[in-house]
């Protein structure tokens, strides 16, 4: 079965990460994706330490194979989440949404593995600096917060200016993103929108839905005036949170009308004035099943694609 050396690193047996998606990635969907042989994540999103403390004890309940916790470094709680996952033991720490370079040096004192989210060169070359065990280059297709470079471009860069392993995420959905991301010099893949749509994934129904009937133009992006560029699927919050950006409306009240969106589509299954965040990989999801067979499917897929490619080759140099 196809390996590469993050695997070790993590104690996986498939180098498949399940993204730490706010609201999202609970406690069942990171344990059924550990079970199933990959990493699964619980996301942090900005909960305070005692939730996520109860979401940490519930993984471990369901699973004793190894997973981690993503905090998006907006939180207001990032210390003491932090703190948390040292109490607890939590294998991996993975970060997003900003700089977690002041962070490093404690997470590392405590033996667990840190893996930040980064969008661009820079971050990678300073991350690297401060410790860090591998990084998740994130391109722009991702659902949620993103940077401005797309993920076929990325990977490669980071790959070549950083020797730790190479983690990519963004428009990835299947066993030829999976094979894609290889070539690129990447050891792994994160996927968040195709774990969206597991059976074990809380997320509402009309959420799952709005990605499985997703097209490859379905999403969109606002935030830009903001600086804080947001992918989601089209609908009736996308499009007046792009009116209100177009009229120059106050960065405050541009903020408000963002507030509290994401609970609304994921938790009360309010698709049309909640916010479907999502990858560009909504496209390529024709349905909802289970992690363990999401996992399966696209290990499967990858094997016969990269077996199909090897054939490109003339026999004599295979
Ligand atoms: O963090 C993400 N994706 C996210 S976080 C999130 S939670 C949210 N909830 C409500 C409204 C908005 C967001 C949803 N999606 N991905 C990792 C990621 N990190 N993508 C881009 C970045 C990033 C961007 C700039 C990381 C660092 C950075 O620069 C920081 C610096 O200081 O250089």
């Amino acid at each position: 079965m196809l390996r590469t050396p993050l695997c070790d690193l993590l104690s996986i047996q498939y180098p498949i990460i399940q993204g730490g998606m706010a609201w999202a990635a609970t406690a069942e969907l990171a344990a059924a994706v550990s079970e199933a042989g990959g990493l699964g994540i619980i996301g942090g999103g900005d909960c305070p330490p005692d939730y996520a403390r109860q979401q940490v004890l519930q993984a471990k309940a369901l699973t004793d194979r190894p997973f981690g916790v993503n905090i998006p470094l907006f939180s207001k709680h990032v210390e003491s989440v932090l703190d948390m996952c040292i109490e607890e033991g939590v294998r991996v720490v993975m970060t997003g949404a900003g700089n977690p370079a002041p962070h490093v040096s404690r997470l590392k004192r405590a033996g667990i593995v840190v893996i930040p989210v980064i969008a661009s060169v820079a971050l990678a070359k300073r991350l690297e600096r401060s410790g860090v065990d591998a990084l998740v280059a994130e391109g722009m297709e991702s659902g949620g917060h993103i940077g401005d470079v797309g993920t076929m471009p990325l990977v490669p860069q980071v790959v070549d200016t950083v020797k730790v392993p190479v983690i990519a995420a963004g428009g990835i959905a299947d066993g030829r993103g999976l094979v894609a991301a290889l070539a690129l010099g990447a050891q792994g893949i994160q996927m968040g929108t195709r774990f969206v749509c597991a059976d074990e994934c809380i997320a509402h129904p009309n959420y799952k839905s709005k990605i499985v009937g997703a097209g490859d133009r379905a999403t969109t992006t606002t935030g830009h005036s903001l600086g804080h560029p947001v992918r989601a699927i089209r609908n009736q919050m996308t499009r007046e949170f792009s009116k209100l950006e177009r009229q120059g409306v106050p960065e405050e009240e541009v903020i408000r009308l963002g507030t509290g969106r994401l609970r609304m589509a994921v938790i009360e299954g309010d698709v049309e004035f909640g916010s479907i965040m999502a990858g560009q990989s909504c496209g390529l999801i024709a349905d909802v099943a289970p992690a363990a067979e999401i996992i399966a499917r696209i290990m499967s897929q990858a094997e016969g694609c990269l077996r199909r490619l090897a054939e490109l080759l003339p026999a004599e140099v295979r």
